[in-house]
């Protein structure tokens, strides 16, 4: 891409590797998340990923605190509707790229690709220096005004796919005007919100429909000047029910924290609620390799009446669990039930407030509730357990289903 036009970058291969000076990343940066308030045509310009413990979380009850996490990092580059051209470093020392004089911080020397790209960018945005350092290559600003054009070959229009099950989008893009293409969004909701694919010319987005209805599936691309493409009209495909016996959550899903460290014993649940009267036929939890010992998975009615329970057995080091009571498990419909499970060690798996705003809505057969607000905790320390619905708030998905 143009931003490192005349750097060791503009000739790596597929796949190959080139890194910016230790401390260019610095000790405090953001990610590009895919949360809604990405800016339109965003594109990527890296990609770091490294383990971190100082990843900042926050919980309604807990506010805001450090925990464990695997982050990905990306320089960043979109044009704004008014014409500006934005970069973000995404970081507090990009500076130290371009510069040798740290102000306390030592030992990095300014790096030659940083100080480059530094040039590039600011052509692009109408500046150069009247004096450029020896070893730098003058730029200009770009010249390409014409979008991309982007297509989806994957699935084929009017497809079929199942709800609570993931979906591979694939597909094409090609720039024109000189430049190539920087980045692809796709929408599942016929453009209202878009979401960053993988790949450039030829591209996926995978998404999991939470319910049953028509999709309209759009996509659109960006050069990398910032043109960004009016989307086409895209195509239609169909969402259709899972078949029951059916989950929550698809085998697919993984929680973003697979081990949320030692603690005492715990029972951990969720509230659920399904559209239609049937059967409950076990439990499911998804596990890390740390969460070791017997567990013991549990239904419950919102009275916090036990209604069965079942020991898991032939565990899996890690992953999802699953286990059968030894009878179904009649529930009525749009009736709150609570299923949970036990663990003797803690090393439980959580997405911190994933239930915050939502709950989670499976082809409306099976409803995972959302919490209401208030005081209290999803779960109760110890072991004994309280049920859940007298509690309000939920900070933490835990990754429990009901099957
Ligand atoms: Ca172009």
């Amino acid at each position: 891409m143009r931003f490192w036009r005349n750097t060791s970058m503009a000739t790596l291969g597929p796949g190959q590797v080139a890194t910016l000076p230790t401390g260019v990343l610095g000790y405090e940066w953001d990610i590009d998340a895919d949360n809604g308030f990405r800016p339109a045509g965003l594109i990527r310009l890296s990609t770091t990923t490294v383990p971190v413990s100082t990843y900042l979380y926050y919980s309604p009850s807990s506010g805001y605190y450090f925990g464990n996490a695997n982050a990905t990092h990306h320089l960043t580059l979109y044009r704004a509707p008014s014409g500006a051209l934005v970069f973000g470093a995404g970081t507090i020392h990009w500076s130290q790229g371009v510069e040798n004089d740290h102000g306390g911080f030592s030992g990095v020397l300014a790096d030659p690709n940083a100080k480059q790209a530094t040039v590039n960018l600011l052509a692009d945005m109408g500046v150069q220096p009247a004096t450029l350092q020896s070893g730098l290559t003058p730029a200009t600003a770009s010249t390409d005004t014409t979008p991309p054009r982007s297509a989806i070959t994957s699935p084929a229009p009017g497809s079929k796919i199942t709800a609570g099950t993931t979906v591979t989008i694939s597909g094409t893009a090609a720039d024109s005007g000189g430049g190539v293409v920087g980045a692809i969004e796709i929408s599942v909701d016929g453009g209202k919100t878009w979401h960053p694919a993988a790949g450039r010319e030829n591209w996926t987005y995978s998404f999991t429909p939470g319910n049953s209805g028509t999709l309209n599936v759009q996509s659109r691309a960006v050069d990398d000047s910032g043109n960004l493409e009016v989307p086409s009209p895209g195509i239609t495909v169909t969402a259709v029910p899972q078949s029951c016996p059916c989950t929550i959550w698809p085998s697919t899903a993984a929680p973003a924290n697979a081990d949320a460290g030692p603690y005492s014993p715990l029972e951990l649940g969720v509230q659920f609620r399904a559209d239609a009267s049937g059967y409950v036929t076990g439990i499911r939890f998804y596990k890390s390799t740390a969460n070791t010992g017997t567990h013991v998975g549990n239904l419950w009615n919102s009275s916090g009446a036990l209604l069965a329970s079942a020991t898991f057995t032939g565990e899996s080091s890690s992953g999802w669990q699953q286990v059968s009571f030894s009878n179904l498990v009649a529930i009525a419909a749009n009736t709150v039930y609570v299923a949970s499970y036990h663990t003797t060690v803690g090393h439980f798996s959580m997405d911190q407030n994933y239930f915050v705003t939502s709950g989670v809505d499976n082809c409306k057969r099976l409803q995972c509730l959302e919490f209401l607000g208030g005081p209290g905790f999803q779960h109760q320390w110890g072991d004994n357990f309280a049920p859940l619905c007298r509690h309000g708030l939920a900070p933490k998905r835990h990754a429990i289903r009901s099957v």
